[in-house]
């Protein structure tokens, strides 16, 4: 039997359950990469959170001005290069970096400390362009992607280690194909930037329920210049907050696709930096999976603004289901008994009272207005609040009046 004398308590220091591995790379691979990269018509790079756990987005900017150099990010948890960069086109929508629209004639890629976990059978990096792998996760390295130089190290060093090669070999005529190269793509990202800013004239901008884009931007509106966003909201596309990792607004994104994640997350980030606005966003479905660190938040005394986008669905598996089966039962007679979460209603905002966090329902831009100044008023007495955004519901087959089987017990 143990003793009250037999225990002890400590906190480690963060600095040593998450150490930095401090490994450089080898100096001949360097050196081909290097040289890769300069000969390269069009590089694109994709960053990964290997960045953010380095901070090393200065060292990754730099590198792709030097260059001239597209940036993109396949999904990770960070958003690990600023996103009003202009050499940053975006997120890669698909499963490979061949469905980016831009560039296309791609011939040299660098990853620099993204995860590149695949979910489908094509590589997320295509056969053809010759692929340099900069990260200190070698486990990952060469079993999937045809690599042409793996650079295992702390991609912080990787970085340093490459600049100083590259800029070795810059000749006057390189610089001036990486600043014609730097003209295009900034030609690219501000025609980009255009239809994300007439997202404010939408036809539904102001309808009540709100759309979920209104929604987003009314936050991203809201939000602190560097505030900690947590991403749970399912089907709902993130735009509006400028994620920039030097300094700016941060993401924490779902990225293992596990609901219920988000509001113990949003506890967890709070603690770690409680100087830092965190706000969570997260889906009706996703919110119920795991309300449980509300209590948590409430008990601590944890600021976090949480913000449901409450569709009354699970919006996101029924369109996959109803595209996966159009001839399916449920499409055939019209009754969809699957994903409506709205019968009975879920008052959300009822649900976080009784984890002790105050919170209310808003229905229209003007109500959430007042609502975020109630969770900001809030956040200042060292409380956590939750928005309950009625939100449209989006894709075919739904109905108020969803058919349920007969059952009586
Ligand atoms: C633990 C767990 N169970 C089930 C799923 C499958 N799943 C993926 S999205 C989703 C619904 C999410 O609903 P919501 O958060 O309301 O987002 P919406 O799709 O309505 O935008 C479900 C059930 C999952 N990802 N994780
Ligand atoms: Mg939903």
């Amino acid at each position: 039997m143990l003793g009250a004398g037999d225990c002890g308590l400590g906190i480690v220091a963060q600095s040593q359950m998450d150490p930095r591995m401090r490994v450089r790379p080898n100096p001949t691979e360097v050196e081909r990469a290097a040289k890769l990269l300069v000969e390269a018509k069009m590089p694109l790079m994709i960053v990964g959170d290997e960045i953010y756990k380095t901070k090393a987005a200065d060292k990754a900017i730099q590198l792709a001005e030097m260059l001239g150099m597209a940036v993109t990010q396949f999904r990770q948890i960070h958003a690990n290069f600023p996103e009003t960069h202009p050499l940053w086109v975006g997120y890669v929508p698909g499963g490979s970096t061949n469905a980016l629209a831009f560039p296309k004639n791609v011939d040299v890629v660098i990853n620099v400390g993204n995860k590149l976990q695949h979910a489908g059978v094509n590589p997320i990096v295509p056969r053809g362009p010759k692929f340099i792998d900069l990260r200190i996760d070698y486990n990952s390295m060469g079993n999937i992607i045809a690599t042409e130089v793996p650079l295992v190290a702390d991609v912080a060093y990787g970085l340093d280690d490459l600049i100083a090669a590259i800029a070795g070999l810059m000749t006057n005529d390189l610089r001036e194909k990486a600043a014609e190269r730097s003209d295009e793509i900034r030609r690219f990202s501000q025609q980009a930037r255009i239809p994300r800013a007439q997202i404010v004239n939408n036809p539904e901008w102001d309808n009540s329920p709100l759309i979920a884009d209104r929604l987003t931007w009314e936050v991203a509106q809201f939000a602190d210049k560097d505030a900690i966003v947590i991403q749970e909201a399912g089907a709902s596309a993130m735009h509006s907050f400028d994620f920039n990792p030097l300094g700016g607004r941060e993401l924490f994104f779902y990225y293992g696709g596990h609901l219920g994640s988000g509001i113990g997350t949003s506890a967890g980030v709070k603690l770690a930096r409680p100087k830092q606005q965190v706000i969570c966003l997260v889906g009706d479905g996703s919110f119920i999976f795991g309300p449980t660190a509300l209590w948590n938040m409430a008990r601590l005394q944890l600021p976090v603004i949480v913000i449901v986008y409450n569709n009354h669905a699970y919006s996101g598996p029924h369109s996959r289901i109803v595209s996966n089966v159009p001839g399916g039962r449920m499409v055939q007679t019209g009754q969809f008994y699957t994903e409506y979460l709205g019968r009975p209603d879920m008052n959300m905002a009822s649900i976080a009272k009784g984890f002790g966090v105050d919170g209310e329902v808003v229905d229209s831009a003007r109500q959430l207005r007042a609502a975020l100044g109630r969770a900001r008023a809030a956040s200042v007495e060292g409380k956590p609040y939750l928005i309950d955004a009625q939100v449209a519901r989006r894709g075919v087959g739904w109905t108020d009046k969803p058919w349920l089987p007969a059952v009586t017990v």
